[in-house]
């Protein structure tokens, strides 16, 4: 390991090189000596905020030095027996969440950490709480990155995540009056104990300016790009521990700096001022994370961050890589690189330009190096998702990426007539150019035939792209370049660590936590399922997680809950295609009925905590709107006193990944109900069923292989099936189908102001009269109400529902996300374990 060392310091290096111990006297005294030294703080004045950030920067510790030992020896180039072919992860969004308990369980320290902060006058839960959400993602598609990472660095993968450092990450949410208030998320502020700043490793980053052409020594024509603003691009990396093994990770994430050297022109013409102001700009690149799910918004400074986090990624890659010595040609064999959707596509002309441009290779071998290198993933099809960007827009900030995005295009095109000569609609449809008013980039498209690889996110998502979005592209290109890749979750995350009291009861159960590496062993559980003493453990486990969320809920919100009810949850992305509206909808029926009924039949029902929680967008008016009506409606049933515990209402403010770690494991069931064909596959289904829950949900995205998996006494599907979702909304448009008329009745009492002013909600209810309602609310609504109404016939059979509880954890072993990354490092990258 010290082989760089020169021979006559190696033994001092050796001598001094002494390991910290894991024992609890050595992480006290690490506690301690932080303490004192990093934060310079004594006993005397020490706060649980204080002995978290000790504690932080005594696991730093640990984490780095198996950084190290992973990234120089395990994989290092220099040692030229070990230089194994890599996966890079590229993504706008890393959803991380909270970084200590995870490191701790990873690395088997909670036992001893525990003890020696409880040595030191703390309680380790009180410490956990005080760290602050990594938060620099929206939803789905950031998770989704962050569960990747876990899985790799648990898997041995040699792996690299690239992401942006963004000072403020996704807003955190207030709820004044009932509405959103968005307050900037500046996580910063007390330092950032997970990342090591590299300011050594630093890219300079071109844009705007001009293209020149010139002949090269062997008179062929080549491009030069003289940019006209240069920014620095500086890294941050943030070590991913794998769970039970040593192996840590790295995500790497850019913040743009201004140039280290300052530009000339403003010296010479003494405009201090100016150069300043130039030099903050710089900065601003990487200052927020745009804070849209689902949608595109065509900024130029996104479009900046882009190319700024592309090009600062794709030149660490090929720095890496030629070191190495090897040929281009080589370069597929030792570089793959996952675009997680269409955000990085501007690495496919850039690593163009740098081989065609700056290396000198022929187009045709760059181009076949490119798309041997490259993977795509598409995470929806949404057509206001979908990412084009303006080609004046394009050609102003990147004028030579524009023109190799052309001249893909052009070459592209060729090889398209070829095969279907005189197809002119064809040419149109595959085109890269979208010929709108301004022309524009069709990113998806570029991403498609750039990659050697494109793959949806579940069976059903995968076949929708390659029916719509991507339809011509199979005729083109053949159907062998798609493939599916059904997502997954961390089971360590999303089960150990949010649930431990169930993992050590499955752990006692089958004998080890192996499970948590082999998600299928959960199986094992199915013979105890109908175990009456087995049944007991359990859902004495639910209830004390269904008791942790009652309090968190009275605390955040004022509200009291009754643990007894049914727990009913949907929490994601506040979206109209996700239908939260249709849920409070439900809701409101419910009140209705129980308002109806006289004493007796209030006996028999089912009393029922529905819980809501997750953002909108900021400039999504209507979703605010739907946060509006689901606290006028809480506000309402909450406090009637005919209606008691029969039926809670609960908006959970500012939904993330650290509350999700309490709101999953106390689910009772939880909703998944977007019109079929528009969730392309959802991962909290997975999380939710895992914990216990059963599922109330449409027949869209992963739900459906969920229900392959659990069967269908652990599911309540129903609503619209995906393939009829375009004549049905066809026939609402074009018919006057007149409104359900339980809806119907829904609705009048909110325009009769059951629910406070009616007139605030009327642009929402706009959005399902008759002749609109694109996202079927009024059609699914009869089969909704039916399917309520099973949960609540299934929940009153105690035994049961406790034998269907265990059933669904068992029968989830597919859903891990250690299942997907062996695809993908498979089918995709071809990379083996380090
Ligand atoms: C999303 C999908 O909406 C979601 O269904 C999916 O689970 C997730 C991860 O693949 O990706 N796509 C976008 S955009 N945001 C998401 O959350």
């Amino acid at each position: 390991e010290l082989a760089q060392v020169p021979s006559e310091q190696k033994a001092a290096w050796e001598k001094y090189t002494v390991p910290e111990g894991n024992d609890v006297d050595s992480i006290a005294r690490s506690i301690v000596h932080h303490t004192t030294t990093t934060l310079a703080r004594t006993p005397y004045n020490m706060d649980d905020f204080g002995g978290y950030q000790a504690t932080a920067h005594s696991v730093r510790d640990k984490l780095i030095q198996d950084w190290n030992e992973t990234q120089q020896v395990r994989y290092g180039w220099y040692h030229t027996i070990k230089d194994p072919k890599r996966v890079y992860y590229l993504s706008l969004e890393f959803l991380l969440g909270r970084a200590m308990d995870n490191a701790l369980l990873a690395r088997g320290l909670k036992e001893p950490y525990t003890e020696a902060t409880k040595q030191l006058g703390f309680k380790i839960e009180d410490l956990l709480e005080e760290e602050r959400d990594a938060a620099l993602g929206n939803g789905g598609l950031g998770r989704l990155a962050a569960c990747y990472m876990d899985s790799l660095a648990t898997l041995d993968y040699p792996a690299w995540g690239y992401g942006l450092r963004y000072t403020y990450g996704i807003f955190q949410q207030k709820i004044v009056d009932g509405y959103q208030n968005e307050v900037p998320d500046y996580w910063l502020t007390y330092d950032n104990p997970w990342e090591l700043p590299r300011l050594d490793i630093s890219i300079e980053v071109p844009f705007y300016g001009h293209v020149s052409k010139y002949s090269d020594e062997n008179g062929r024509t080549r491009h030069k790009w003289e940019a006209g603003e240069i920014v620095q691009a500086v890294a941050y990396d943030v070590p991913i521990p794998g769970f039970d093994t040593n192996n840590t990770i790295n995500i790497r994430f850019w913040s743009s700096k201004p140039r280290k050297e300052f530009d000339l022109a403003y010296f010479n013409s003494g405009d201090y001022n100016r150069a300043v102001e130039d030099q903050k700009k710089a900065e601003n690149i990487t200052s927020v994370l745009y804070p849209n799910d689902n949608h595109m918004v065509g900024k130029e400074l996104r479009l900046k961050q882009q190319y700024f986090w592309v090009c600062a990624s794709l030149h660490d890659i090929l720095r890496r890589f030629k070191k190495t010595d090897r040929p281009w040609s080589e370069f597929p064999d030792q570089v793959a690189i996952q675009l997680n959707d269409t955000h990085p596509t501007l690495a496919v002309p850039e690593l163009m330009r740098v081989l065609v441009d700056l290396e000198g290779l022929e187009w045709d071998e760059a181009w076949n190096i490119t798309t041997r290198t490259f993977g795509f993933t598409n995470h929806t099809v949404l057509p206001e998702a979908l990412e084009k960007w303006s080609v004046p827009m394009l050609e102003h900030l990147l004028p030579r990426h524009l023109q190799i995005i052309f001249d893909i295009n052009l070459y592209f095109l060729q090889t398209v007539e070829k095969s279907f000569p005189n197809d002119r609609d064809l040419l149109a449809t595959v085109s890269i150019i979208e010929e709108s008013q301004p022309q524009s980039v069709r990113m998806a498209f570029l991403a498609v035939i750039a990659s050697h690889k494109v793959n949806g996110v579940a069976a059903l998502h995968s076949q929708i792209i390659k029916d719509t979005i991507f339809a011509p592209f199979i005729k083109v290109l053949g159907p062998d370049r798609f493939t599916n890749k059904t997502n997954g979750i961390t089971p360590r995350r999303w089960l150990h660590q949010a649930n431990p009291d169930l993992s050590n009861l499955i752990a006692k159960k089958l004998g080890s936590f192996k499970f948590l590496k082999e998600l299928s062993l959960l199986d094992g559980l199915s013979k105890y399922a109908n175990d009456a003493a087995f049944q007991k453990e359990w859902m004495d486990i639910k209830y004390k997680n269904k008791v942790r969320l009652t309090n968190l809920i009275k605390e955040r919100t004022g509200i009291e809950v009754n643990p007894n009810a049914l727990f009913d949850i949907q929490v994601k992305r506040i979206h109209e295609y996700k239908r939260q509206f249709m849920n409070i909808l439900g809701v409101i029926h419910r009140y209705a009925k129980l308002k109806k009924m006289n004493a007796a039949q209030r006996k028999e029902v089912v009393p029922r905590v529905v819980i809501f929680g997750g953002k909108a967008a900021p400039g999504y008016y209507i979703a605010k709107l739907v946060i509006k009506l689901i606290n006028s409606v809480g506000e309402k049933v909450n406090n009637d006193k005919d209606i008691g515990d029969l039926l809670k209402v609960v908006f959970i403010p500012d939904y993330n990944v650290s509350v999700a770690e309490v709101i999953i494991p106390a689910n009772d069931i939880s909703q998944h109900i977007s019109t079929a064909g528009t969730e392309a596959s959802g991962t909290s289904n997975m999380k939710f069923v895992l914990n216990g829950g059963l599922i109330l949900g449409t027949v869209d995205g992963a739900n459906i292989e969920i229900y392959e998996e659990i069967g269908d006494d652990q599911i309540f599907l129903f609503g619209a099936r995906s393939e009829q979702v375009e004549d049905l909304r066809h026939v609402q448009r074009y018919r006057n189908v007149p409104m359900n008329p339980e809806l119907q009745a829904v609705i009048h009492l909110i325009e009769n102001g059951t629910f406070g002013e009616p007139h605030i909600f009327q642009p929402l209810i706009n959005t399902i009269t008759v002749g609109k309602d694109y996202y079927l609310i009024s059609v699914d609504f009869g089969s909704y109400l039916e399917s309520n109404d099973l949960v609540d016939e299934a929940f009153k059979d105690k035994k049961a529902w406790a034998q269907k509880s265990i059933l669904c954890t068992a029968r989830m072993g597919k859903f891990s996300s250690d299942r997907a990354i062996k695809e993908y490092a498979e089918d995709i990258w071809n990379i083996d374990v380090s």
